[in-house]
C-alpha cells in the first residue's frame, strides 16, 4: 500500500547523495528523491535516469544489461515493514514498463522513461504516497 511505498522510496532514496556526483544530478534538478512523487515532477533530465541506474546498482537491483533483477528487487522491497504486501506488484509494474521502453538504447534515458511509467502506474493504481506523507516522514527521520 501507499505507506509501504513511502518507506521503500525513502530507503531507495538513501543512495541519492552517493550517486549525485557520478550521474551529474545537481540539487537544482532533484533536491530530494521523494520529490519523485510530486504531482508536478518532470521527467526531463537524463541525469535523473543515470542517478536511478546508479542507485539501483548500489542496492544490486540491476542485471548486466541494466534491466531490473527480479529476485533481488523483490527481496529489497520485502526488507521493508510489510514489504511483502507490494513486492510482487511493484516488480510486475516495473517489468511492464520495461517492456514498453525496451527499444531505447541509452540506459539513462530508458530508465528515466521506465521510472515515469512506473510512477504513473502507481498513481493509477492508488499506490502513490502523498507529498504530505513523504515530507512528514522525511522530517521525522
Ligand atoms: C519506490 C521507489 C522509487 C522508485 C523509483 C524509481 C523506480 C523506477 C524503476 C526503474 C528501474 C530500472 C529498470 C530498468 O530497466
Amino acid at each position: 500500500d501507499v505507506n509501504v511505498m513511502k518507506d521503500v522510496t525513502l530507503g531507495f532514496g538513501q543512495a541519492l547523495e552517493k550517486c549525485r556526483e557520478e550521474s551529474q544530478l545537481s540539487e537544482e534538478k532533484m533536491e530530494e528523491f521523494f520529490h519523485f512523487w510530486r504531482d508536478d515532477f518532470k521527467f526531463e533530465h537524463r541525469e535523473l535516469g543515470c542517478a536511478i541506474q546508479c542507485m539501483s546498482r548500489h542496492f544490486n537491483l540491476l542485471t548486466d544489461s541494466s534491466r531490473m533483477h527480479h529476485e533481488n528487487t523483490e527481496q529489497f522491497i520485502q526488507s521493508f515493514p510489510n514489504g511483502q504486501v507490494i513486492a510482487r506488484k511493484m516488480v510486475e509494474l516495473i517489468h511492464g514498463c520495461e517492456k514498453q521502453h525496451d527499444l531505447k538504447e541509452d540506459h539513462c534515458w530508458r530508465i528515466l522513461h521506465v521510472a515515469e511509467c512506473f510512477k504513473q502506474a502507481c498513481v493509477d493504481g492508488g499506490l502513490a504516497p502523498t507529498m504530505e506523507m513523504m515530507i512528514t516522514e522525511f522530517i521525522m527521520e
